[in-house]
């Protein structure tokens, strides 16, 4: 029997009865990035034909200037929040500052977005999956327009989090604090459909997952516990784990969460707080990782809970499966103090 197809705007709306006194605000705004994604979705697709369309920064055949996919993204995302009336403004890893939107249905707008619009872009040309990544927090100021503070909270007051993972296939992974729910886009009606109810990381996990070309730059103790990973230490571990690295931490991630497995970006020589953006890579991916059972940890205490000082500060970063990420943890303790 053909199982009922339930659609991303279906399950938003049940689950929004769920919260008594929900306003349906939320709501909206997911839905709102849920239509972003299918039209980032559309251009992803056609990344690879840009040559034949008119090679980004261009102008195509109708005229129009060719964006880069991720300032596209970037542009998709912003319309999408603007008109939907319930943000009142956005941080993006594409601009330097955030913007807030004056326009009059946004006026009590009480919900900022933080969102990497394409991450891992670098990989398009090669046709490896990429990923948005989204925050969302409800205001702390009262003001007109958004201010610096209602984007500077830490990841624990996320109201939701999640991405859009442009791979295989296109799906929506997002929590509102209620457990991890992916929705998997069927192109022939266009809509986002359940395809992964309420996800749970495996708490034991084999894959690890780590840029190793920049091993002489991590610490001793990410180092053993690389080690323990390739039973180069017997006594602890008898089976080497397989090593995925995709460079694309959405896709990183997503696999780890389906499979178990740990994903790493750790301070190194020369980069003490790691690469990654703790406002819209690390604390959205936290969430929603912790919400499925697993753990993030900037080597010292939960993501969630790290004060930002700025939007574009970074953070080391080990997260996934919880008894992976507790023993990169011992290792760490034991070698590096
Ligand atoms: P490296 C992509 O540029 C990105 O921001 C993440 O998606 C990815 O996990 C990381 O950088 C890869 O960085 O230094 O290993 O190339």
């Amino acid at each position: 029997m053909q199982t009922r197809i339930i659609t991303l705007d279906e399950f938003i709306i049940q689950r929004q009865n769920d919260f008594p006194f929900a306003s349906g605000d939320l709501s909206a705004l997911l839905r709102d990035i849920g239509l972003a994604a299918k039209v980032i979705n559309r251009e992803v697709n056609k990344a690879g034909l840009a040559d034949i369309l008119g090679v980004h920064g261009s102008q195509n055949v109708h005229g129009e200037e060719v964006k880069k996919l991720d300032v596209f993204s970037n542009d998709m995302m912003i319309n999408a929040l603007r008109n939907s009336g319930q943000c009142s403004g956005v941080a993006s890893e594409e601009l330097e500052e955030f913007i807030y939107f004056t326009d009059e249905h946004n006026a009590n707008a009480e919900y900022v977005v933080i969102m990497d619009p394409l991450d891992g872009s670098s990989n398009i040309d090669v046709n490896i999956s990429i990923g948005t990544i989204f925050s969302i927090y409800r205001r702390v100021t009262r003001s007109r327009n958004c201010v610096q503070e209602d984007f500077l909270q830490k990841g624990i007051n996320q109201v939701a989090g999640g991405y859009i993972i442009y791979g295989s296939s296109t799906m929506m992974v997002y929590t509102t604090g209620n457990g991890v729910n992916g929705f998997t886009l069927d192109p022939s009606i266009g809509e986002f459909c359940l395809s992964h109810p309420n996800i749970k990381i495996p708490s034991k996990g084999n894959i690890y997952s780590i840029n190793q070309g920049y091993r002489l730059k991590f610490s001793e103790g990410v180092n053993q516990y690389i080690r323990y990973c390739q039973a180069d230490i017997p006594e602890k571990n008898k089976k080497p784990f397989p090593l995925r690295y995709i460079g694309s931490m959405v896709a990183d991630i997503h696999r780890n969460l389906i499979k178990g497995g740990i994903f790493m970006y750790p301070a190194m020589q020369g980069v003490p707080n790691g690469k990654l953006r703790l406002m819209y890579e690390c604390n959205p991916m936290a969430y929603l990782v912790e919400q499925a059972g697993g753990k993030a940890t900037n080597g010292k205490q939960r993501i969630l809970l790290l004060s930002p000082e700025h939007l574009h500060q970074t953070s080391p970063i080990f997260i996934g499966s919880s008894e992976m990420v507790e023993m990169v943890m011992k290792f760490e303790n034991e070698y590096s103090g």
